[in-house]
């Protein structure tokens, strides 16, 4: 009986071993997950870190407070102290429970600032992609190329081998490795987001609104892999985002095939489509 228990509790490590082993640089969420995506690109190392040093704070005062609470549970319980102090007041104490909070909230302000106006800042974008959330599914559009292209989740029935259910998509949003990308996102019908974790860029889509945000594509080919991050209606969950990103040689003979598969000029544009509702 010992001998087989061994056996499973083994076997079980062995098995999560292999699990987070194979999957330590996916860019998608693995089952049973604890904590965040590993971080890919300059903005997505900023949050991770700024989310580490969050984790290590709120961890010492939750810490800190529990001991506070039992400790006083213990120490002043009735049988022990039968006399309860008649203090109302303690000037030191007071200025240090307000002085104390004050400096761990710069300390978190500092950082977290940082991060915001990274993800706000004016970049020399190496390309623009506008993306519109349309219910239920994406459309990438290539201002500068000419090329747009609607992206849908592709249904169980008609997966491939290796393909991931609820996250594979017909047509993928394709950029290039090593690359800054302007984010222009604009909502055709009720509010979207875009959303994808192991680059820490998410966006709403909101109609008749045009939000902009960046996206810092590291260096290597690699599928990143999202999902609409606000509740859109029954479909919401069906809307998957996928960013894959190629080398540049290949990426420029994919935008050779796509200016002929995808040409934009037989479907609205993001903007037209946006006019086209406020017009209505
Ligand atoms: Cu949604």
């Amino acid at each position: 009986m010992k001998m087989r228990s061994l056996k499973f509790f083994s076997t079980i490590l062995l098995g999560s071993f292999f699990l987070f082993a194979t999957n330590a640089y996916a860019s998608e969420p693995l089952p049973w997950q604890l904590g965040l995506q590993p971080p890919s690109g300059s903005i997505a190392v900023m949050a991770n870190d700024l989310h580490n040093l969050l984790l290590i704070v709120i961890t010492a005062i939750s810490l800190f407070v529990l001991f506070l609470l039992v400790y006083v549970c213990v120490r002043f319980r009735a049988d022990k102290n039968p006399n309860p102090s008649k203090r109302t007041h303690n000037s030191v104490l007071e200025v240090l429970w307000t002085v104390i909070p004050v400096l761990i909230l710069v300390v978190i302000a500092v950082p977290s600032f940082r991060l915001l106006y990274y993800l706000d800042k004016q970049i020399d974008a190496d390309m623009t992609i506008k993306v519109t959330g349309i219910q239920w599914y994406w459309n990438y559009e290539y201002p500068d190329q000419d090329i747009s292209f609607d992206s849908y989740m592709i249904a169980d029935e008609d997966l491939k081998p290796g393909q991931k259910r609820l996250l594979d998509v017909d047509n993928p949003l394709v950029l290039p490795e090593g690359s800054k990308v302007k984010v222009l996102i604009a909502g055709n019908d009720v509010m979207h987001s875009f959303f994808v974790p192991s680059l820490a860029v998410q966006e709403y889509s909101v109609p008749g609104k045009l939000n902009e945000v960046w996206m810092d594509i590291p260096l290597g080919e690699k599928t990143y892999y999202g999902q609409c991050n606000q509740i859109c209606g029954t479909n919401h969950a069906y809307m998957p985002v996928v960013v894959k990103v190629l080398s540049k040689d290949k990426y420029k003979q994919w935008l050779e095939k796509a200016k002929i598969e995808f040409a934009s000029n037989d479907s609205l544009s993001g903007k037209e489509m946006i006019l086209a509702d406020m017009s209505k």
